[in-house]
């Protein structure tokens, strides 16, 4: 009886050590080990570079890695240890890529099943690969356009295009907007230079129009936007043509000597304020150029200085064009009288 007490008073602590111990063990769950310093390079190479890949493995529990891997394309490669311990050290990877552009993530488990990824979701870009040059990524052209679509003679057309180069290192070599067969430097307008917006602002003659753009990026290879042809636009409407005035004429002085300096002056104005293509008054029949003297061009006051006036009877008429076939003789019919030169 005492012996079978004592047996029962030792399962009983038996039991009472498993019930205390149980919370104990389930508080002792495995933590995910980490990526840290997670890196691949060079990231820009040839078939015959070895592209490395590194990666720090921590283990918070101590825990041994069952793997350390870095997928590229989807494919795993194991890393080896290759500095510090196993459960805490550096793991690598020497690789050599086929040509083209590559991912990658690095993935590992503990040897309890704990995971982690990096990146947690998706796949980095690169290493970029090219087959005896590094490889250059061609730029992207996107977002082409003009504004407006319709418009006059007097609009302003703005073409803007947005260019991207992935490789960001050097800036492009241009980037154009080439409108009815000219190519027209486009400027930054806002972002960066490999990453931005371009724009290129021109009035247009009448009528239809056509347009493309074409960038070099910072190693010199080209990409066009539309990839193949050209983008119609803008429609130009004609804008009707106002003959320019001519007015307020004079000649001072009206009465001078011979070698007196004599100034002819008159006010030109175009409604279009178009500049006059020709400025023209003939004396006695005498072609001269007219300057402007005030004013803007479209809308000044021309004049012409002579000292070089013989004989003492004198005429004189203005004739000027505006350059979109708007032209005035003045006085309309006829001549004006002057200067006098007494002697
Ligand atoms: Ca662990
Ligand atoms: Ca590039
Ligand atoms: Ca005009």
């Amino acid at each position: 009886m005492r012996i079978m007490h004592s047996a029962f008073v030792a399962a009983s602590v038996v039991l009472a050590i498993l019930v205390l111990a149980t919370p104990a063990l389930a508080v002792q769950a495995n933590n995910n080990p980490c990526l840290c310093k997670p890196a691949m390079s060079p990231m820009k190479g040839t078939i015959r570079t070895v592209y490395v890949a590194t990666v720090n493995y921590e283990d918070p529990d101590g825990d041994l890695p069952a793997r350390v891997e870095v997928y590229v394309d989807g494919t795993a490669y194991p890393m080896r240890l290759a500095s510090g311990k196993a459960a805490r050290g550096l793991y690598r990877a020497r690789l050599t890529l086929p040509p083209g552009e590559h991912n990658y993530y690095f993935y590992t488990e503990d040897i309890r099943g704990g995971s982690e990824r990096f990146p947690r979701y998706g796949a980095v870009p690169g290493p970029f690969v090219g087959t005896k040059t590094p490889m250059n990524r061609l730029a992207i052209l996107t977002d082409g356009g003009v504004y407006f679509d319709q418009g006059s003679e007097r609009s302003i057309y703005t073409y803007t295009v947005s260019y991207h180069d992935r490789d960001d290192c050097k800036p492009p070599r241009a980037v154009k907007a080439i409108v009815d067969g000219l190519p027209h430097d486009m400027t930054l307008h806002s972002g960066t230079a490999n990453n931005g917006t371009y724009l290129y602002s021109t009035t247009l003659e009448a009528g239809p129009h056509a347009y493309y753009f074409v960038a070099l990026d910072g190693d010199g290879d080209c990409v066009t936007l539309p990839g193949k042809g050209f983008l119609r636009g803008p429609e130009v409407a004609s804008v009707p043509n106002s003959r320019p005035q001519l007015l307020d004429q004079r000649v001072e002085p009206p009465l001078g000597m011979p070698k007196s300096t004599f100034t002819f002056r008159v006010n030109y104005r175009d409604a279009d304020m178009d500049a006059p293509s020709l400025a023209m008054i003939y004396v006695d029949g005498v072609p001269h150029k007219m300057s402007r003297d005030a004013g803007p061009a479209g809308e000044g006051l021309y004049t012409f200085r002579t000292r070089e006036v013989r004989g003492a009877l004198h005429d004189y008429y203005f004739y000027f064009e505006d350059g979109r076939g708007g032209t005035r003789r003045y006085p309309e019919v006829g001549i004006f009288h002057g200067p006098i030169v007494t002697y």
